[in-house]
């Protein structure tokens, strides 16, 4: 067995990533996949669908009191996106830094939000933000048998 077993990195925590609709409007589905691949995370399950409006009530609904929440659910219901479920040492705080900002007008260039977008009213992807909230959100959006539990014989931590 190679080092990847040792016990410090044999724990892989897993994030929610979607691209929104306007990322896939926008064909940046490819490009999105490309950086999580190429950062070394390993993809476990991924499917496009139209959000159900039940789905997306509860995904946001520590927002549901903003006054931008009908504009947001609006937003996601605009066209289908991409779920996604990674895989990876340490992958939702590395995720989140890859994807930038919420307002995209502060992401930095490099990130996601940074090179694709210029407001966060259309900000092209979705992070889950701790691995708590990470749990939940891969529940809502997956069943068990939607994720694909295989082996990667390619250097991972
Ligand atoms: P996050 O997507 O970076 O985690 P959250 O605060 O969880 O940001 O907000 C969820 C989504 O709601 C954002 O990605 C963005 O699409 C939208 N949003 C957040 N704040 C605003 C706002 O002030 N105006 C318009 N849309 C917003
Ligand atoms: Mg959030």
């Amino acid at each position: 067995r190679h080092f990847s077993s040792s016990a410090a990195f044999r724990i892989q925590e897993r994030t929610l990533i979607a691209v929104k609709p306007d990322g896939v409007q926008r064909r940046l589905v490819g490009d999105i996949i490309k950086r999580f691949e190429q950062r070394g995370f390993k993809l476990v399950g991924m499917k496009m669908l139209q959000a159900p409006e039940g789905v997306l009530a509860d995904h946001y609904h520590d927002l549901r009191q903003k006054s931008f929440y009908p504009a947001l659910i609006r937003y996601m219901s605009s066209g289908p996106l991409v779920a996604m479920v990674w895989e990876g040492y340490n992958v939702v705080g590395t995720s989140r830094a890859m994807v930038g900002e919420t307002n995209s007008a502060e992401a930095k260039p490099g990130t996601i939000r940074g090179d694709f977008s210029i407001h966060m009213s259309r900000n092209v992807i979705h992070a889950s933000d701790s691995v708590e909230v990470a749990q939940k959100e891969i529940s809502l959006w997956f069943c068990s048998s939607e994720l694909v539990d295989w082996d990667s014989n390619f250097y991972q931590v």
